[in-house]
């Protein structure tokens, strides 16, 4: 049997049902097989069991009260995947999709793109199955209490430090670090993302969206190409995908694109920064649908998602990029034929594994600029290891400072993987790079610290 048939055969005997962490897994093993050729110990010493499995998974009961006085129970999950190189290091996401085996496939990529921004980080992830919408701010409050009531006792800022994803932006992480703070009576950099009154660091909210769009213009250079004038397609309308369409305004190029679960709006004007600013006020502070959109700019449409659809209509516009910066698998076979066909010869992930292994197989072989989520979308948690920095150091750096620090680590991301990839006779095959990069940082650093 193959390495990966073998791979394949444990994963599924030991985590039935967790075809997300499968994916992920698959993936990373499939790239480094070629490393696995080279360095015989690494199968003596076990790494591939040793690296698919978490350090440690801490799974809780989150009761909380809601506004009417009624009782919920939700499930509340920390996984530890792997600190070889730093403290646990990755966000909370509180959606009602989460379950054991998304979160071992957000800390199993976290671990790897956490290596690649060169800054000492190992992997986590957390979160739970509550769901923030249509929450009021004191459900919430009552609910992020009781879920750190639990996590406290496991995270810590030497430990595990913990930020936002999906439905954990400003908002919750104050709540949280209340929480914690009042448990251990400690004032720590135990949480990432905070606000920059109490311990946050500029350029956070902003990085991720950012460093996705650094990503793309660098791929873009190896071309001799840049985003000025070219057209974009964002989906999402989160934290990401507004930091993305922002990024994009200030280096020249226009994007036509944003959704949330419910759909999809397309704007052949262009979302521009007023448009952009309104977003942000329906989405950050109104918590209101996007489909609210076309309600003042008339000249955009609105398409709705319909659950049983095969493609997803959002990537069914001509355009030169798309940067998909909402969720897992959002990017099926269908519609990578639908972006290519269209004309989109980059793709930049500001969420995490947002295309289908089928998806990435088309892009890989059409030979389009492409940045998987571990490579592109790591600006978010370098810029949260800049925060743990500073809190440490207990200082604060200008925006420029962050910014600049923010760029050159995208950049250096971006010529590791490149480098990596041709190394292996891939060039140019970010997927490979990236994965093969990450890897032999975080394995060479687990063979030098014994089996533990
Ligand atoms: P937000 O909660 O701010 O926004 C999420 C957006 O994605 C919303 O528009 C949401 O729509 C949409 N979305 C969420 N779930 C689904 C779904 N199942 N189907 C369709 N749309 C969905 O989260 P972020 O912007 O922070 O995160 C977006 C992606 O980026 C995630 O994959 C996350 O893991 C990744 N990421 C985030 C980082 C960060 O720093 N925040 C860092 C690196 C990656 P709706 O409102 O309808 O739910
Ligand atoms: O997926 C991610 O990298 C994040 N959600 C950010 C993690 C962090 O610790 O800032």
């Amino acid at each position: 049997m193959s390495m990966l048939d073998d791979v394949k055969t444990l994963l599924v005997a030991r985590d039935p049902g967790q075809q997300e962490f499968h994916q992920a897994a698959l993936e990373v093993v499939e790239s480094v097989i070629p490393v696995m050729e080279r360095n015989p110990e690494f199968k003596s010493e076990r790494i591939l069991e040793r690296i698919l499995e978490p350090e440690r998974v801490i799974m809780f009961r989150v009761p909380w009260v809601d506004d009417r006085g009624e009782v919920h129970v939700n499930r509340g999950f920390r996984v530890e995947m792997n600190s070889a190189i730093g403290p646990y290091k990755g966000g909370l996401r509180f959606h009602p999709s989460v379950n054991l085996g998304i979160l071992k496939f957000l800390a199993f990529e976290q671990v790897f793109k956490n290596a690649l921004t060169t800054l000492p980080i190992g992997g986590g992830k957390g979160g739970s199955d509550f769901d923030p919408k249509g929450k009021s701010d004191n459900e919430v409050m009552r609910f992020c209490q009781s879920f750190m009531t639990e996590l406290s006792r496991h995270i810590g800022a030497d430990t595990d430090i913990p930020a936002g994803d999906i439905g954990v932006g400003a908002r919750e992480i104050g709540y949280l670090f209340g929480m914690y703070k009042k448990v251990t009576n400690k004032f720590t950099g135990v949480l990432t993302g905070k606000n920059t009154n109490w311990g946050g660091s500029l350029i956070r909210p902003e990085a991720t969206g950012y460093g996705a769009v650094y990503f793309a213009a660098e791929m873009l250079a190896t071309r001799s190409e840049s985003l000025e004038g070219k057209t974009c397609l964002v989906s999402g309308s989160g934290n990401v995908a507004q930091y993305t369409t922002e990024k994009v305004l200030d280096l020249g190029g226009k994007v036509v694109t944003l959704s949330d679960s419910s759909g999809h709006v397309y704007d052949p004007d262009g979302i521009d920064r007023e448009k952009l600013n309104y977003v942000m006020q329906l989405k950050n502070i109104k918590r209101e649908r996007i489909s609210k959109y076309i309600e003042k700019y008339t000249n955009a449409t609105y398409t709705a998602h319909e659950s049983a659809a095969d493609c997803n209509a959002i990537w069914d516009h001509k355009a030169d990029c798309a940067f998909p910066s909402a969720t897992q698998n959002e990017i099926n076979g269908k519609d990578a034929q639908n972006l290519l066909k269209n004309g989109v010869f980059l793709i930049s992930e500001g969420a995490n594994m947002p295309s289908t292994p089928e998806a990435v197989h088309q892009f890989l072989e059409n030979k389009i600029l492409y940045g998987p989520g571990k490579a592109a979308n790591a600006g978010g948690v370098a810029v949260s290891a800049l925060e743990m920095a500073q809190n440490s150091m207990r200082l604060s750096w200008s925006r420029e400072e962050v910014d600049t620090k923010l760029k050159s680590i995208m950049a250096n991301i971006h010529q590791t993987a490149l480098d990596a990839s041709d190394e292996y006779d891939h060039k140019g095959n970010y997927v490979m790079g990236a994965n093969i990069a990450g890897f032999l940082k975080v394995v060479n650093s687990m063979i030098d610290q014994g089996v533990v």
